[in-house]
């Protein structure tokens, strides 16, 4: 199958390309139709490689108000409103919910998903359910799972055990949240279990790292030394990172050394935590997001992530990653028209290196043909217009197509 006159990641000129038995066969400025080859016109639209959420909690999308509606905003109420949701956890509620998200994503060009699931449950639930879905999705949707012990791990009963059953069961990737643990000396234990952890099961990491306003909150230096000491490096991602926000410079300039030297990646999520923090300021409020300009600036890897769809943590959400990018560009001030034009790479390439897809992922000969068609010539006018995805293609095979919209001014 030959598509034509794509515009590849914002390439002035466009471009060919072949896909056979699902991936990528060619690339070039002009290709031939073989003989009774079907061809695809792109005229011109924008080619990327498809979206990845590289942070969401999908084991608890679509509940907010159920049972109850968080009212103060902060990240504390969100977790007494899901212990309460818990309780009702059932597989099929599970499965429901998160098809319908996923179907959310996949409209919208994701094809890549990281998903934490809350293992501060005795019973596992929805780590057992999300593993069963993680199989029955693949073909449509790529999921990680990471094993996320949402009310601690050395301070939830049997919250070590849990985890460890869940790496077990079979999860990708090992989480941790040392802001939540009831003392400083339990958060350092707590990240040195979970990094020891993945470490012996060759495992990824993904920490929920000081998601608080609390500017003595100093996971991320565990995090980082951990990680640079046990050999993982980029194998680690430190999420949320709000705390940096709030740091002061003389310590973000020590702190700066040995992230380097960590190589850890970074997951900002701009709706939720403009929304969470900066809840118990007065005026000036904090933005609450961690330190994206500087962080890239210094070579680090960041990526974008949505966090939560309708649920307990965030009352919106689409699916659409263009809005999680849209005001991840405002909050970090990086509104430069380079920075916009190459903004899609929090949410595409510095995502993939986040997830380790590797030779999974990219617009290259020999790939699984994963593309999406934007209705738009480059990124920056994508974003801008908040252009449709016309088609989302994975491993050679059309998940989803939109229609544009069509508007009549009638003056
Ligand atoms: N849990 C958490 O600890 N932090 C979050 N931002 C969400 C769930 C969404
Ligand atoms: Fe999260």
């Amino acid at each position: 199958m030959l598509f034509q006159n794509a515009r590849i990641e914002n390439a002035e000129k466009t471009a060919d390309f072949r896909v056979e038995d699902g991936k990528f066969l060619a690339f070039a400025e002009k290709l031939r139709p073989l003989e009774g080859e079907e061809t695809v016109d792109l005229a011109g639209k924008l080619v990327l490689p498809p979206f990845i959420e590289s942070h969401v909690h999908l084991d608890t999308c679509l509940t907010a108000g159920d049972p109850v509606w968080n009212m103060s905003g902060t990240l504390f109420e969100g977790i007494e409103c899901w212990a309460k949701r818990k309780d009702k956890l059932s597989p099929e509620d599970i499965r429901q919910r998160v098809r319908q998200a996923v179907r959310l994503y996949a409209r919208n060009g994701v094809q890549f998903i990281r998903s934490h699931v809350d293992v501060t449950d005795p019973k596992l639930t929805a780590m057992e359910t999300m593993l069963e879905l993680r199989e029955e999705l693949r073909d449509v949707m790529t999921i990680q799972i990471v094993a996320f012990p949402q009310e601690g791990i050395l301070s939830y009963p049997n919250g070590k055990e849990l985890l460890e059953e869940a790496v077990k069961m079979g999860a990708d990737c090992v989480g941790a949240i040392p802001h939540y643990e009831f003392t400083r000396e339990y958060s350092v234990e707590s990240l040195n279990f979970a990094l020891e952890l993945a470490a012996e099961n060759d495992r990824l990491v993904d920490v929920h790292c000081d998601e608080i306003d609390d500017e003595a909150s100093r996971g991320l230096e565990t995090v980082a030394a951990r990680a640079l000491e046990l050999g993982l490096f980029d194998k680690v991602t430190a999420s949320h990172t709000t705390a940096m926000h709030s740091y002061n410079n003389a310590y973000v300039l020590r702190l700066m050394r040995l992230l380097k030297m960590s190589r850890i990646n970074f997951v900002c999520n701009p709706l939720v935590n403009t929304h969470l923090q900066g809840r118990i300021d007065t005026y000036p409020r904090r933005r609450g997001v961690t330190r994206v300009k500087e962080l890239t600036a210094e070579g680090l890897n960041v990526s974008f992530g949505h966090d939560d769809i309708f649920d307990p943590w965030y009352p919106m959400g689409s699916g659409s990653l263009r809005d999680v990018v849209f005001l991840g560009l405002h909050v970090t001030q990086m509104m430069g028209y380079e920075e916009i034009m190459n903004s899609y790479k929090f949410i595409t390439h510095n995502a993939a290196r986040t997830l380790h897809l590797g030779e999974s992922y990219g617009l290259e000969a020999g790939r699984p043909a994963s593309f999406i068609v934007l209705d738009a010539e480059n990124y920056y006018d994508a974003l801008n217009r908040n252009a449709p995805v016309l088609a989302s293609y994975k491993a050679g095979k059309l998940l989803s197509r939109t229609k544009p919209a069509e508007a009549e001014l009638l003056f």
